[in-house]
C-alpha cells in the first residue's frame, strides 16, 4: 500500500494537463484537506513545484532535481534494493557509513546515498573525489551467499550495469576498464569498491560504492586528476537528473544480481567481455619485478584479467599492475 503523499503525487502527475482540487484529493484519498494542506507543504520543501489556484485546485509543475530520500523512492521500481535508503547531504564517506550500518546488521538491499563526501575514497585508500554535488555517491549493503573468492563477481556485475544503464541515457560509448573504472574513451568517468567482511567459506555482507562524476566540469576537478578524468556532462555537453539515473541504476542492479543468484557468472562474463577496455588488445603488464606484454582475453570467475602472453600462454593476473 502506497503512502498517502506517495497517491497524492500520483494523482497530481496523472493530471498535470488540469488542476485538482483540493477537495477531490481530501475525498479520494479520504483524509482532511488540513493533511492535504500539509502534504503540500512538504511536497513543495522537496523540491516539487507545485501551482495551487484558488476555486481551481493543485497542479504539479515539475519534480524534483534535489536528491532526498523521498524523492529518491519515489517512481523507484525495485523490490528490494534501495527500499531503505540512508540519505545524507554531506558525508565522509558512504562506503564507511555502509560498513557501519552493515556491521549493525542493517538489511540486504540497504542503500547510503550522499550529495557530497568530504572523504571519499578509492581502492587502498585512494582518495576519490567527491567533495560537489554533482555527482552520485552512493553504496549498497548487500548479503549474497557465494563464496568469498567470488565477491570480485560483483564488482564486474557493477562494471556491466554502470556501462549499460551511461551508455543508453548518454548515448556515448563507455568501457569498463579492469577491475573497476568506467571509461570514456582514455578518461575515468566512474569507479566502483567493493568491500566485504567474511569468513573462509562465508559473506557476512559486501558493501559496492558507486562514483559518478555527472554534471561537474572538468576544470572543478582537482589539478591532478583533470586530465585523467571526465564527467557525463563534459562528454556530451547535457544535464543529467541524478534521481532518474540512481533510479534507473538501482532497478537494473537488483534485475541483475537476481539473475545472477539464478544462472551463475556466465552471462556477465560475456557480457563485460564485449564491454572491456582494450579486450583483444596488445598491454604491457608488471608482475612482481617482471615486465612481459599479452594480449587482453577476458576475465574469470574469480574476477581475474586473463591475458595471453607472446607464446600464447593464458595468464591469470589478479592485481598485476597494467600499463594502459
Ligand atoms: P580507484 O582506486 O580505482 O581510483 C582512485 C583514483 O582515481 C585516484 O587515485 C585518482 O587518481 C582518481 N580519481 C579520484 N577522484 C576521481 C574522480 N572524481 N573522477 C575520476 N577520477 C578520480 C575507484 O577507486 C573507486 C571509487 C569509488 C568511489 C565511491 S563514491 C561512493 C563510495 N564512497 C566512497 O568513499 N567511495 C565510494
Amino acid at each position: 500500500m502506497s503512502s498517502t503523499r506517495e497517491r497524492i503525487i500520483a494523482l497530481l502527475a496523472a493530471n498535470n494537463e488540469s488542476y485538482v482540487s483540493g477537495q477531490a484529493i481530501s475525498d479520494q484519498l479520504k483524509i482532511s484537506r488540513t493533511a492535504v494542506w500539509k502534504q503540500m507543504k512538504v511536497l513543495k520543501q522537496d523540491g516539487y513545484l507545485i501551482e495551487a489556484i484558488p476555486n481551481k485546485g493543485y497542479r504539479i509543475i515539475s519534480t524534483p532535481n534535489k536528491l532526498s530520500e523521498n524523492t529518491l523512492q519515489w517512481g523507484l521500481q525495485t523490490k528490494w534494493l534501495g527500499k531503505s535508503i540512508n540519505f545524507y547531504d554531506e558525508i565522509d564517506s558512504t562506503q564507511t557509513k555502509a560498513n557501519h550500518l552493515a556491521q549493525q546488521g542493517c538489511k540486504h538491499g540497504t542503500v547510503v546515498i550522499a550529495n557530497s563526501q568530504q572523504a571519499g575514497r578509492g581502492r587502498m585508500n585512494r582518495a576519490w573525489h567527491s567533495n560537489n554535488e554533482d555527482g552520485i555517491w552512493m553504496s549498497m549493503v548487500l548479503r549474497p551467499t557465494i563464496l568469498p573468492a567470488h565477491a570480485p563477481q560483483f564488482t564486474l556485475l557493477t562494471g556491466t550495469v554502470l556501462v549499460d544503464i551511461l551508455s543508453e541515457k548518454t548515448g556515448i560509448p563507455i568501457k569498463i576498464k579492469w577491475p573497476n573504472d568506467l571509461f570514456v574513451g582514455d578518461k575515468k568517468v566512474a569507479g566502483i569498491l567493493t568491500e566485504m567482511q567474511a569468513e573462509q567459506d562465508q559473506i557476512h555482507y559486501l558493501v559496492i560504492g558507486i562514483g559518478i562524476n555527472v554534471n561537474q566540469y572538468t576544470k572543478q576537478l582537482p589539478a591532478e586528476i583533470r586530465t585523467k578524468a571526465t564527467s557525463l556532462r563534459e562528454a556530451t555537453g547535457n544535464w543529467f537528473s541524478k534521481i532518474e539515473l540512481i533510479q534507473s541504476i538501482l532497478y537494473a542492479f537488483e534485475t541483475a544480481y537476481e539473475r545472477h543468484q539464478e544462472i551463475g557468472f556466465s552471462e556477465i562474463k560475456r557480457n563485460w567481455e564485449k564491454r572491456g577496455y582494450k579486450m583483444n588488445q596488445n598491454v604491457t603488464y608488471h608482475s612482481g619485478n617482471i615486465q612481459s606484454e599479452g594480449i587482453i582475453k577476458g576475465i574469470n570467475e574469480n574476477g581475474a584479467l586473463l591475458i595471453e602472453s607472446n607464446d600464447n600462454e593464458i595468464i591469470t593476473l589478479y592485481s598485476a599492475e597494467i600499463d594502459w
